[in-house]
């Protein structure tokens, strides 16, 4: 081979890719792909499986404290159907060649994110509708249009995720439509938890267009579908009825429809609180990691055994 035939190849077989990502076809994990691309799917997988699995703690908070039998079995579905969704991601992010100690490494040493909403507490039971039918409610708008995404091993985990996340909101919006006929004290309760969910909620989609350095790449490669922005718009105009259906007022004094655009206008998201929080210094990032190193290293034993099981196995079929 030339010295100039390898950089030729390459091109080839960039172009290649480049042709396919934009006839629509997947990409799989058997297919060539530029490294860049590899690179940008791990960071975006791993920390969307993060999220996931951190994601299980603030809600996990209130299994003891679910206020019925049918609550607590609602909400350990919930959380367990979370922790698929990890298992899911993991799966896929493994398949571009990275191990699953190096991404849990990666996220216990704050070297890769999660999503910014799982470092807020949850103070009351309607802090757990609130998540459902917010939280929920925005990964699914997120998660929807990722069911597109050019990567097949994620665009398949997304179809299924997508069909779980759905029975997530609604199991919230219940909860604050249940409170919202309740007592004066369960209403203030469902609108507390309303004004503290909201904005984090809206930021969970990413920094607006012009301030988001991954998305000229991810539109290039059709890894995004849709823009951080549009996303959010979405599911503020979709969220916007879903609260008045139910009596909740959206904290937003700003908030408007303009018939213009056909879509809510809406204040200004605080983008220091956002970068505060998703550099490691939101209410409770230090407790999340602390408790996900424990759980970890309580759960060694299981993955020890579970080596040893394989190995076992491997002997006996030699
Ligand atoms: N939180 O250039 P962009 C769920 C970072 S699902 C933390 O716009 P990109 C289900 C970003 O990583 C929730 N960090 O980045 C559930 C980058 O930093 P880096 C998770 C954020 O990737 C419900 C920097 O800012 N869903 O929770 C956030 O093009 C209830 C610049 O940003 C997903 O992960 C954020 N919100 O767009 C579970 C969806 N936003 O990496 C339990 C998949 C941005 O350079 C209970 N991910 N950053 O250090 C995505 O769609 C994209 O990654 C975005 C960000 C849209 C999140």
């Amino acid at each position: 081979m030339s010295s100039n035939t390898a950089p030729a190849i390459e091109d080839a077989r960039l172009s290649k890719f480049e042709e396919r990502v934009q006839k629509g076809d997947a990409i799989e994990p058997r297919d060539w792909m530029p490294e860049a691309y590899r690179k940008h799917l791990i960071r975006q997988i791993s920390q969307h499986a993060h999220s996931e699995v951190i994601g299980m703690q603030p809600e996990g908070n209130w299994i003891t404290r679910a206020p019925s039998i049918r609550a607590k079995q609602i909400l350990l579905a919930k959380i367990q159907d979370e922790g698929g969704h990890g298992l899911y991601l993991y799966s896929a992010a493994e398949t571009l060649g990275i191990s699953r100690e190096e991404m849990i490494e990666q996220l216990q040493t704050g070297k890769a994110k999660y999503s910014n909403i799982f470092n807020y507490p949850t103070l009351t039971w309607a802090d757990i509708g609130a998540i459902g039918w917010l939280v929920d409610g925005a990964a699914i708008v997120n998660q929807v249009s990722l069911q597109r995404t050019s990567y097949g091993p994620y665009s398949r985990a997304m179809v299924r995720i997508c069909k779980e996340e759905s029975f997530h909101q609604r199991q919230g919006y219940e909860i604050m439509a249940m409170m919202m006929k309740g007592t004066p004290e369960q209403r203030e309760m469902a609108q507390d938890a309303m004004n503290r969910w909201w904005w984090p909620s809206l930021m969970m989609f990413g920094p607006h267009d012009s301030d988001s350095p991954h998305s000229s790449d991810a539109f290039r490669w059709k890894i995004k579908r849709h823009s951080n922005d549009e996303l959010r718009t979405k599911f503020i105009d979709k969220t916007v009825q879903q609260a008045e259906v139910i009596g909740l007022t959206i904290p937003d004094p700003e908030l408007k429809w303009n018939e213009a655009t056909g879509h809510y206008d809406h204040g200004e998201i605080n983008w220091d609180e956002f970068y505060r929080v998703i550099q490691g210094n939101g209410q409770c990032n230090k407790q999340r990691i602390a408790h996900h190193k424990k759980a970890h290293n309580d759960g060694a034993w299981v993955r020890a055994a579970a080596e040893a099981y394989k190995v076992k196995q491997a002997v006996k079929n030699n």
